[in-house]
């Protein structure tokens, strides 16, 4: 089964790939051996797509689906939901906004539950974007609601990273620069109609100044409408810039590096399940002579 859907996802049968990212999402017996087979020699980029809640994320990503495609790329678009109440209002606005593209020959759009690992992306995403890259996608953009730990792990996932904020947001930045000042390549202002987005762009442009000195790469902020187009183009430019200028061998080096430090992280803590532990506790208070470190020492 396995190796007749590599060779349909290679020639870009849609239906395989659906398939094989179903079978990837539940983890079925058999994925790893698939994954170690694939060539990934397609070169591909992964823009990762990142902000608040309602920042305007799948509009954008809506957006520039529709520049790429007329450039006649192949787009993949994986949207990451957070399991929270919004979820299945979220996923129906994704529909929605993103309606259009369902069909295309060049598109291909799915939406992923974040699986209760909170705030993150799936366990899975880092494999489901290299099935993409086999089928042959020139750009793969990765939605992710910004909040924990999923803006984190999408710069170790994405090239090129957009955080996305709006004017709205104000003295918001001030408390989330940490996180999303280290992982953003590019800024979006998006909602750039609404009023305030001049004062907003102009007080994270000197927030971000003092940080950049030396940097090769200075971070640009990109105002955008997202609900008419304005600024994609732009956006666009910088994210082929950011990809051109910044693939260098030690920023390639640096990603794998932190992929494979991921899946080994996940091959190590496979089958460790904290309700299993617990009873499996339960069980060893019981016998005298408890110490946590011993005990975690001998599970190892
Ligand atoms: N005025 C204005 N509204 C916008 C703009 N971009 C998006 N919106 C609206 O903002 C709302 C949220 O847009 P989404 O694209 O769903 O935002 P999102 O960041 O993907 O949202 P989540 O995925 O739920 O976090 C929608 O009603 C959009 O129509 C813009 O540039 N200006
Ligand atoms: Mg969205």
């Amino acid at each position: 089964m396995w190796q007749n859907l590599r060779k349909d996802i290679q020639s870009g049968n849609i239906k395989a790939l659906a398939r094989v990212l179903s079978l990837l999402e539940n983890e079925t017996l058999g994925y790893e051996s698939f994954m170690q087979s694939l060539q990934l020699n397609h070169h591909a980029r992964v823009i990762g797509i990142t902000g608040p809640p309602g920042a305007g994320k799948s509009t954008l990503t809506d957006a520039l689906i529709g520049t790429l495609v007329a450039t006649g790329r192949k787009v993949a678009v994986l949207c990451v939901d957070p399991s929270s109440p919004f979820h299945l209002g979220a996923l129906l606005g994704d529909r929605i906004r993103m309606n259009q593209w369902y069909a295309h020959p060049q598109v291909y759009i799915r939406s992923l539950a974040s699986r209760g690992n909170l705030g993150g992306l799936h366990p899975k995403i880092l494999e489901m974007t290299d099935v993409l890259k086999e089928a042959k996608f020139d750009d793969i953009i990765v939605e992710t609601v910004g909040v924990g730990q999923s803006e984190i792990e999408i710069a170790g996932l994405a090239d090129t990273t957009v955080v996305v904020l709006v004017p709205e947001a104000g003295d918001e930045i001030q408390t989330m620069k940490a996180g999303l000042m280290e992982i953003a390549d590019i800024f979006v202002v998006n909602k750039a109609d609404r009023p305030g987005a001049d004062t907003f762009i102009n007080n994270l442009q000197h927030m971000l100044n003092p940080a950049q000195t030396g940097n090769t790469w200075k971070i640009p902020i990109v105002s955008t409408v997202a609900t008419n187009g304005m600024g994609i183009t732009e956006l666009i430019s910088f994210i082929n810039l950011h990809s051109s200028i910044l693939q260098t061998p030690e920023r390639k080096l640096w990603l794998l590096t932190d992929k494979a430090y991921r899946l080994l992280q996940q091959k190590c803590m496979r089958g460790i399940k904290r309700n299993q532990l617990k009873v499996q506790l339960t069980e060893r208070l019981q016998q005298p002579g408890f110490n946590l470190y011993q005990w975690t020492e001998e599970l190892l």
